[in-house]
């Protein structure tokens, strides 16, 4: 029952329901209070509890009262003051009982008792309106001319004026009335009543100052009560000297450091953090907080403004290292593109000065895409968290910054919430700093949102949101503080918007007086923070002038030392920038360790155990689904018979990795089960809701952990998620699947920024798998294509190059590409590319364009021969029938990937051109197997060369294969094309149609006079 509620029933009927009231403090009736500092205070129990009670005890009240007004409670002294105000001259100091009971005194008194409740019911209103939306008058703007809510509007029940005391039915008298305060404020400190005028002082002390809070969304109480014990408590406010000089100090760095850009580098960009210098001490603040709280490891995020400044001040990458990025003569060591400055990462592990512990603290490296790292730091910090054993968060956590433009407009930021508390993607709270500098470029809030603040986003996940001036590093400490200590209470996200300004345009070349003239008359106008903070440390006696001279003059010392000793550097090293270094993997020099081929083959015991777990359920007395025991039943059939089909051939590369140690981890929509009903890797007892068992933990005693999850429905968000998880480590198979391929493209951000080029950018392996299930099975132009001609456009194998046979072709190639693509055609060569993934001495992301319809296809089978000590992924699988047993007599050589395969091969046997036609199958498309395709366009020597595909001419692999194999044939060789028209939709939505397309391509196919006498 709510406050407000029990207190209704109390005047209603005298009595307020059962458990809440007992019997206390010598036998008064009181309410249990929520809070119990508000238990038996001196005086006996407080007048709202009792206002209906007896009579008698209300008039042994009123005796002790007149005798000495200190012998009863608060409220009872404000209550029979009260009386005493309003009673005609001498009827006020009767003594006798009668009077209270029967007399005016007490009609008088029911009648005031009624009054005083609902003025303490107004005044509890009041308190909680101040916490609602005291926050929309809060002084955040430091520069005083915006209203960081966008609205001018007072909500009408705010005290800003006296008349507006009238909202509640109260006026001016009431002012230096005590009223009981409720259990729900902490306005009161010691005291459990406080006189009006004092109420509202403290309320807009707390809510209305530089602090704005946003909390009362939150469904839990016991939040709510934390968040008004930070905010209300008088004095909590306060630092000691000590604090203060420390807030003075980094805020000397953080100003200086930009100060030294400025002045070193005054024409080059570097997004300064002037106007929200205040950032680095309140990174500092949550950190030191954090630590102690026993955090030993931050991951952060965030993007290009101030990102410097952070790197040098709170991660503390070494000075001439920054400083040698503004040099435009130093040569890039390392292979790759590289990456502008404001976007590299860094990793650093040091001792936090304040606690005296070590931490480690890394910041991701970031495209320009703002917002889309996001993900990527969720799941490098749940990597950690899960390799650690950091089930709560306790030691590893993640911390965010973003610019309020992108906070409000990128859907990522809502993806990325959606996932913080999902079980198997929390990292169980994340602290968001937005640097609201209340400008996105030149647009200005007002039409670069819809909500209120930047920040309304956060509140779908309950999220504490505080709005701070960030002109008063007091108050952003203040907030800091409990940002973190939040987090590492609740263990759930929580938002600081940093209201700030920009003091330059957006970037330091920009003029912002074209487009916010008089915001940036005001701005030039604007003291600094420094200046203003430290005037203000000096005047209250914190520091002397001379020590924040000397303080700034060391700081400055150190910039000019390290840009003296910047010039020494000849080489600019990307490598140094690592965000998520493997030591162990690589070696000193950061290379692999080898680089030969890996047998991926299995052991036949390990086959057979594998087999039989997966088609059975581990545990007792566990009832599955009939129908899923039909499938299990099926899949015995096949494993007793040596065979597999797609699901066996993926059980058997999990499974066989996991024996290794190797933990794997696969995420997307639907995952568990599979799109396609055709994985089952959860299970499901029919009987007890959420019994659950994976067959996949229990196949070895010492083997790792198998995570398989349903995602969120996002792509963005999670593909990001994923591929920062595969960051933390190399000795993990992550794999994400798109429930259909083309809705990729949800994700593209992540795949172009940060798949395709993180190597060249970043100089960082990662091994990510794509499962992406592709195939034109007459679905509709949706769920058909997963684009493989986007992923073949983005790899970068030279088309028209030839390479060098030298080493181990194979995996030179492998370490040269930027991602490798495959389409495999069988469960055992996708087993083998999944194993080879992890077998390899380095890590590429990789791409698998995945099967719909061959997931039950009879011809899509493997033996577990191809799966045997001793096989390996093959990158093309040859023609091995009639055609290649006498090549010199073949007419076409058709190579294809994936499906179409299945439908060539049927099509061939029907039209009898075994002998005639030769069918190639490319597995791993990128990068080109160069090598094994030159042997086969050799061995079919006086053959026709064809690329067949099921995709439409504009898509699929023809553009990609096409080049390569006219390089492999010298342009000896024309290129023939048999596949779909050119066409805008991936695929079409009529069924007859599609049939047709099929069978006027295959027509072609085996057509060997198709091409006579055609020009190419
Ligand atoms: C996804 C994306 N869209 C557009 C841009 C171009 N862009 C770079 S900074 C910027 C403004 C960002 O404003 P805000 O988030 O408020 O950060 P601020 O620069 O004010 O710190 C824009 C639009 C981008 N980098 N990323
Ligand atoms: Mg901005």
């Amino acid at each position: 029952m709510s406050q407000f509620r029990a207190l209704a029933g109390v005047l209603r009927g005298g009595r307020a329901g059962g458990s809440q009231w007992l019997r206390a403090c010598g036998g008064a009736p009181v309410r249990r209070w929520v809070d119990p500092r508000r238990g038996c205070s001196s005086g006996a129990a407080p007048v709202l509890s009792t206002v209906a009670g007896s009579s008698s005890y209300m008039e042994e009240m009123y005796i002790a009262w007149l005798e000495d007004h200190k012998n009863v409670h608060e409220s009872w002294d404000a209550f029979f003051s009260n009386i005493h105000a309003s009673s005609p001259p001498g009827e006020a100091g009767e003594r006798r009982p009668s009077a209270l009971l029967e007399g005016r005194v007490l009609s008088h008194s029911a009648n005031m008792a009624q009054k005083v409740v609902e003025d303490h019911l107004a005044v509890h209103t009041l308190i909680r309106a101040y916490q609602i939306r005291g926050h929309h008058v809060a002084q955040l703007d430091p520069l005083g001319i915006l209203d960081a809510d966008l609205d001018h509007f007072v909500p009408s029940d705010l005290i800003t004026t006296i008349d507006k005391l009238g909202f509640y039915g109260l006026d001016e008298s009431d002012l230096d009335r005590s009223f009981q305060l409720p259990s729900t404020t902490f306005i009161g400190g010691e005291d459990t009543t406080l006189p009006l005028r004092e109420i509202i002082r403290r309320l807009e002390a707390s809510y209305c100052g530089h602090i704005g809070i946003e909390f009362m969304f939150i469904n839990n109480v016991d939040q709510c009560q934390w968040i008004r014990q930070k905010f209300e408590t008088p004095g909590i406010l306060k630092f000691t000297k000590l604090e203060k000089r420390t807030l003075l100090a980094r805020l000397i760095r953080s100003t200086r450091f930009e100060d030294f850009l400025a002045r070193k580098w005054s024409s080059e960009k570097r997004f300064g953090l002037e106007g929200c210098e205040v950032l680095i001490p309140a990174l500092k603040s949550m950190i030191d907080t954090s630590s102690s709280a026993g955090i030993d490891s931050v991951i952060m995020g965030m993007p290009h403004r101030g990102r410097l400044n952070v790197l040098a001040n709170v991660i503390r990458k070494e000075l001439d290292q920054i400083f040698c990025q503004f040099d435009p003569k130093l040569e890039a060591s390392d292979e790759g593109s590289g990456d502008v400055k404001y976007h590299l990462g860094m990793y650093h592990e040091r001792i936090n000065r304040e606690t005296d512990k070590n931490i480690t603290l890394s910041l991701m490296a970031n495209p320009s895409h703002l917002e889309a790292v996001d993900p990527v730091v969720q799941g490098k910090a749940k990597a950690e968290q899960f390799y650690r054993g950091d089930t709560q968060g306790k030691k590893v956590m993640s911390i965010l910054i973003h610019g309020d433009a992108a906070f409000a407009g990128q859907g990522v930021v809502y993806e990325t919430f959606h996932l913080s508390e999902l079980p198997s993607y929390t990292t169980h709270g994340t602290i968001h700093v937005v640097v609201n500098n209340q400008i996105g470029f030149t647009t200005d809030p007002r039409m670069a949102r819809s909500s209120p603040y930047p920040t309304d986003v956060a509140r779908v996940v309950n999220a504490p949101i505080f709005h701070v001036n960030a002109d008063d590093p007091e108050a952003v400490m203040y907030v800091c503080r409990v940002a973190a200590e939040w987090r590492a209470t609740f263990n759930k996200d929580v938002v600081i918007d940093l209201v700030c300004y920009r003091r330059f345009g957006h970037n330091e070349m920009d003029e912002p007086m074209f487009t916010q003239p008089l915001m940036y008359k005001q701005i030039r106008r604007q003291e600094h923070v420094l200046k203003k903070y430290s005037d203000r440390l000096i005047a209250e006696g914190v520091v002397t002038l001379q020590e924040y001279e000397e303080e700034v003059a060391k700081y400055d010392k150190i910039c000019e030392e390290a840009y003296a000793s910047s010039k020494d550097e000849k080489i600019l090293q990307i490598r140094h920038w690592l965000d998520s270094p493997w030591p162990d993997f690589f070696t000193a020099e950061g290379e692999p360790k080898s680089m030969s081929s890996v047998p991926t083959g299995l052991k036949e015991e390990v086959l057979q155990h594998i087999g039989q777990t997966a088609s059975s359920v581990p545990l007792d007395d566990f009832q599955i689904h009939p129908g899923l025991s039909r499938i299990l039943r099926g899949r015995a059939d096949l494993v007793k018979n040596r065979q597999m089909d797609w699901a066996l051939g993926e059980y058997m590369a999990f499974g066989s990795l996991l024996k290794d140690g190797i933990h794997v981890r696969l995420s997307g929509q639907d995952v568990e089960r599979g799109t396609f009903s055709h994985r089952h890797h959860v299970l499901h007892d029919q009987e007890v809701d959420k019994r659950i068992c994976v067959p996949m933990n229990h196949l070895w005693a010492d083997q790792a952990p198998y995570t398989v999850c349903n995602s969120s429905l996002s792509e963005y968000g999670v593909l990001g998620f994923e591929l920062g998880f595969a960051m933390a480590s190399p000795n993990a198979l992550i794999l994400w699947e798109a429930q259909f391929g083309d809705f990729n493209n949800t994700a593209q951000c992540i795949i172009d920024q940060f798949i395709s080029p993180g190597q060249a950018k970043w100089v960082r392996n990662n091994g990510i798998v794509l499962l992406l299930p592709h195939g034109m099975e007459g679905m509709g132009p949706e769920h058909s294509s997963a684009r493989p001609e986007r992923f073949l456009q983005m790899s970068n194998d030279d088309p028209d190059h030839f390479p060098e046979f030298s080493g181990d072709f194979e995996v030179q190639q492998l370490y040269d590409c930027n991602w490798i693509v495959v389409n495999c055609s069988t469960p055992a060569n996708y087993c083998h590319v999944l194993r080879r993934q992890i077998l390899l001495p380095f890590r590429k992301p990789l791409i698998i364009f995945t099967p719909k319809s061959l997931l039950r296809h009879p011809d899509a089978r493997s033996s577990f021969e191809d799966l045997a000590e001793g096989t390996t992924f093959k990158r093309l699988i040859p023609d091995v029938g009639p055609a290649s047993q006498n090549p010199s007599q073949v007419k076409r050589v058709i190579f294809c990937a994936g499906k179409v395969y299945y439908e060539l091969a049927r099509e061939r046997k029907q039209q009898k051109l075994e002998k005639e036609i030769a069918i190639i199958r490319l597995e791993q498309i990128s990068p080109f197997p160069f090598d094994l395709v030159r042997t086969e366009a050799e061995k079919y020597g006086n053959a026709e060369l064809v690329w067949c595909q099921e995709e439409h001419k504009n898509m699929g692999y023809y553009d990609y294969a096409r080049p390569r194999l006219l390089t492999v044939t010298a342009n000896r060789r024309p290129v023939w094309y048999v596949g779909r028209d050119p066409a805008a939709a991936p695929a079409t939505g009529n069924k007859f149609t599609h049939f047709n397309e099929l069978k006027r391509f295959m027509d072609t196919a085996f057509n060997l006079n198709a091409f006579t006498g055609k020009d190419v």
